[in-house]
């Protein structure tokens, strides 16, 4: 059920769980700014999430309130998990879902990487 992504961060959700170590996750990569983890239902041979440490529901949430460190350390961390799974030769995709009609099911801000195989037009 895809989230509205206005609503205020609540701090149960399942990514929330996952950084605060309450539920188990597939760990690739972990700094002070981010986190990189398998998603639980790939949709390529490789599937990674990578979600900010801070409480931003979405996209625009933290385009709007993150500052520019958490900001350069989201998008540093989604460009060092992909060369350190080997995708750069090959190629590999970066999609965030926001909000109803994106698909956004998880109201912590995320990153999916695939790669693995040539990806079609879309994916998530
Ligand atoms: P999205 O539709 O962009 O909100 O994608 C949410 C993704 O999160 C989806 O691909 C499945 C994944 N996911 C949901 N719950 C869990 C979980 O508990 N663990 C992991 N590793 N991934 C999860």
């Amino acid at each position: 059920m895809p989230i509205d992504p206005t609503q205020p961060y609540d701090d149960n959700n399942i990514f929330a769980r996952i950084l605060r170590g309450e539920l188990p996750s597939k760990t690739v990569y972990e700094d002070d700014s981010a986190l990189a983890f398998h998603d639980i239902n790939p949709l390529a041979p490789v599937h990674i999430l990578v979600i900010p440490k801070g409480s931003y529901v979405s996209w625009d949430d933290f385009s709007q309130k993150a500052s520019d460190a958490e900001i350069a350390g989201f998008i540093r961390a989604v460009g060092k998990v992909a060369r350190e799974e080997g995708l750069v030769a090959q190629g590999y995709r970066v999609l965030a879902n926001i909000g109803m009609r994106g698909g956004q099911e998880v109201p912590h801000l995320h990153a999916h990487i695939f790669g693995g195989e040539p990806l079609g037009p879309m994916l998530a």
